[in-house]
C-alpha cells in the first residue's frame, strides 16, 4: 500500500528519484567539498546532516543512541512471554483440502527463494526471465531486499534452511555503508519492519542491531524547517553523511509516506531505549514520528480529507488530490494500527482514523450502476471514479478497525470492508487470467475494468488477498478462502516460468507477456498472506501483532518490556 508504480517495463515507484548515476556521483562529490575532511561518525551515533535546503536546519537535539543505550536493555524473554499465542501457533484439528492447500503455497515459497537463491543473491530482486539481479534506486545503494523481505515469511512457513540462508546472507553480507539515494517509505517498509519482524520473531540480535543502524541513517530526511521528512535521504558513508533532497516529489512530502513511519519507529525507540524515533519525553522532538501526528492534527483538513500532498517547509497542503490507494493509502492503514499497537492507548490515532474514515465514507464511497461499492478519488472537489489495485487493501484494514466499533457503526464498516472486497474481487474475475489490473474504473460502461492500456498490468501485488486473509479471519465465511484459492491458481498458470515468478504486462490477455520481475513484496505479502488464509488463527494471531504495510508482523505492545 504505498504508491503507484510504473507500468512493468520499469517497475519502480513513480517518485523514486530519476537522478542518474553521473548526478549522484556530482552530488555526492559536492557534499564531501561542503563537509571538509571526512569525519567518522562514532558507532551508534546520529549521522550529521549537511548540504541542500536542510543545511539551514540544525538536526533536532536528539540526544545521541549512545547516552541512553548503556543502561537500556530490551527484555526480550519477557516479550515472549507476553505473547497470548505461540508466533507458529499451536492449534491442529484443521481439513486435509486447507492444510494441502497451504502446502501448495509453502512450496510456491520455496520455488521463488530457491530462484532468487540462485540467480540473484545479494541483488534486490530477480528477474525470473533473464534470470539474473535488479538492484534499482530505490533503497539508497541498500542490497537484498529480497533477502530482508522474505525473512519472516521463511520463518512462519517453517522453512528452516531456507530461513538459515537469509540468516547468514544478513549477518556476512549485508552492508549498511552504502552510497545512494533512498526511500525513506521503502527503506522502512522492507528493510527496517523486515528487520524489525524477524527479530521479534526469533530473537537474532543482528536483526535488531542491523535495524537500530540503519533507521538512525534515515533520521536526517527529517531535518526540514517543520520536521515533515522529504522523501528521499541521500546515504553516503564517506563523511558519515546523509542528506535530504527537495526534488523526489516536486518539494512536497507525501502522505503515505511520512505517515507510514509510526509503527516501526515506535519500536525503534522501544528496542533502542533511544527516544528521537518516537518521541522525546519531555520535549517534543522534530524527528520523530510524534511531530508528525502534531503537523497533521493541527492541519486544515478539507471537508475532513487529508490531501496526498504537504509542504515540509510550511506544513500547508500543496494541492487537494485526496486518495486511499497510491500516495495517501498507508497513512490511514497505520493510524488504525497505530492505535492496536499501543494496545488501545494511543486514542489521538484512533480518533484521527474514525474522523478520516467519516469523511471518505461521505465523500469518497460510491455505488456503480451496477451495484458495486468502491472508493473513488477526488480532485479538488471532483471525483475521479476509479480505485487503484493499491486501494483494495482498504477492505481489510476497515474490517480490523469495525472490530472495535460499536453498535450500527460496526455492521456498517463490517458491511463496507465486505463489499470492497467483493468488488476487488471482480476486479480479477472481469479478467481472462483471473488477476486484477493496476486500477479499474466505474464510468463510461466500465464496472471494475481497466480502461487504459496502462493499467492493465498486474506485478505480484498483495492488496487483494490481504483483505481476504482479514474478511477470513474476521468472519471465516468460506468464500474469502475460495477467492484466496483462485489467486494460487492464476498465480500458477500466469505468473509461474522456469525460474521463479513473474508480473504480467495484460490481466485481460492469456497469452502472456511477462515483465521479468519478481517483487520483494511478493514473498513478504502476497505468499505470506496466502498462506495465513490458509492457517488457523492463532498463527500470528492478530491479538498479539499487526502488520506493517510490507506484511511485517510487528508485536502489540502488551507490556512495559524495559528490562
Ligand atoms: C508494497 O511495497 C507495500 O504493500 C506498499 O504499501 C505498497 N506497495 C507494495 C505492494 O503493492
Amino acid at each position: 500500500t504505498d504508491l503507484p508504480r510504473s507500468p512493468p517495463a520499469a517497475a519502480e515507484p513513480r517518485h523514486a528519484s530519476p537522478a542518474a548515476p553521473r548526478r549522484l556521483r556530482e552530488k555526492l562529490r559536492t557534499a564531501a567539498r561542503m563537509a571538509g575532511p571526512p569525519a567518522r561518525t562514532a558507532p551508534g551515533s546520529r549521522q550529521q546532516v549537511q548540504g541542500g535546503e536542510s543545511r539551514a536546519q540544525p538536526a533536532s537535539a536528539a540526544p545521541p543512541a549512545r547516552e541512553t543505550r548503556a543502561p537500556f536493555r530490551f527484555d526480550y524473554e519477557r516479550f515472549r512471554r507476553s505473547l497470548r499465542h505461540p508466533v507458529r501457533g499451536g492449534r491442529s484439528g484443521e481439513d486435509p483440502e486447507t492444510r494441502a492447500r497451504r502446502m501448495k503455497i509453502k512450496e510456491m515459497m520455496k520455488f521463488a527463494w530457491d530462484n532468487y537463491k540462485q540467480y540473484a543473491l545479494g541483488k534486490n530482486e530477480l528477474r525470473p526471465l533473464t534470470k539474473n539481479g535488479h538492484i534499482g534506486n530505490m533503497f539508497g545503494g541498500l542490497r537484498g531486499a529480497t533477502v530482508i523481505d522474505a525473512l519472516d515469511t521463511l520463518y512462519i512457513m517453517e522453512l528452516e534452511e531456507e530461513f538459515q540462508e537469509a540468516k547468514q546472507w544478513v549477518e556476512k553480507s549485508f552492508d549498511l555503508n552504502v552510497n545512494g539515494e533512498a526511500s525513506l517509505f521503502e527503506v522502512n517498509i522492507r528493510y527496517i519492519g523486515g528487520l524489525l519482524a524477524a527479530y521479534y520473531l526469533t530473537g537474532e540480535e543482528v536483526f535488531k542491531s542491523k535495524a537500530l543502524e540503519l533507521g538512525e541513517k534515515l533520521l536526517p530526511a527529517f531535518n526540514t524547517p517543520t520536521g515533515i521528512p522529504r522523501g528521499s535521504s541521500l546515504f553516503s558513508p564517506c563523511s558519515g553523511m546523509s542528506w535530504s533532497w527537495g526534488w523526489a516529489s516536486a518539494g512536497s512530502s507525501i502522505l503515505a509516506e511520512f505517515g507510514t513511519l509510526h509503527l516501526e519507529f515506535l519500536h525503534l525507540s522501544e528496542l533502542s531505549g533511544n527516544p528521537v524515533f518516537a518521541e522525546k519525553a519531555s520535549e517534543p522532538s522534530l524527528a520523530s514520528v510524534g511531530n508528525i501526528r502534531r503537523v497533521l492534527s493541527r492541519v486544515e483538513k478539507p471537508q475532513g480529507l487529508y490531501p496526498n500532498f504537504l509542504s515540509p517547509v510550511t506544513g500547508s497542503w500543496v494541492q487537494h488530490h485526496v486518495s486511499i490507494g497510491g500516495l495517501g493509502d498507508s497513512f490511514y492503514e497505520y493510524l488504525i494500527k497505530s492505535w492496536l499497537m499501543s494496545d488501545k492507548k494511543d486514542s489521538e490515532a484512533k480518533k484521527m482514523y474514525d474522523d478520516a474514515l467519516e469523511a471518505i465514507e461521505k465523500h469518497l464511497v460510491k455505488k456503480s450502476a451496477g451495484g458495486l461499492t468502491y472508493i473513488a478519488e477526488w480532485r479538488g472537489g471532483i471525483l475521479d471514479h476509479k480505485m487503484g489495485h493499491l486501494a483494495c487493501f482498504s477492505g481489510g484494514m476497515i474490517a480490523l478497525g469495525a472490530q472495535h466499533s460499536t453498535g450500527d457503526r460496526r455492521q456498517r464498516h463490517m458491511e463496507l470492508a465486505a463489499e470492497i472486497t467483493s468488488t476487488c474481487h471482480e476486479s480479477y474475475t472481469r479478467s481472462d487470467t483471473k488477476l486484477g489490473p493496476e486500477a479499474f474504473r466505474f464510468d463510461a460502461g466500465s464496472e471494475a475494468t481497466a480502461t487504459r492500456l496502462s493499467e492493465r498490468y498486474y506485478i505480484l501485488r498483495p492488496e487483494v488477498v490481504e483483505s481476504y486473509m482479514y474478511l477470513w479471519r474476521l468472519t471465516h465465511q468460506p468464500k474469502y478462502r475460495h477467492w484466496g484459492w483462485e489467486v494460487v491458481q492464476a498465480l500458477e498458470k500466469h505468473c509461474r516460468v522456469e525460474a521463479g515468478f513473474s508480473g504480467i504486462r495484460d490481466v485481460y490477455s492469456t497469452t502472456p507477456s511477462h515483465d521479468n520481475m519478481q517483487q520483494s513484496f511478493f514473498l513478504a505479502e502476497t505468499l505470506k498472506y496466502l498462506y495465513l488464509l490458509f492457517c488457523e488463527d492463532d498463527v500470528l494471531s492478530l491479538e498479539d501483532w499487526v502488520f506493517n504495510t510490507e506484511a511485517h508482523p510487528l508485536p502489540i505492545n502488551h507490556t512495559d518490556l524495559k528490562a
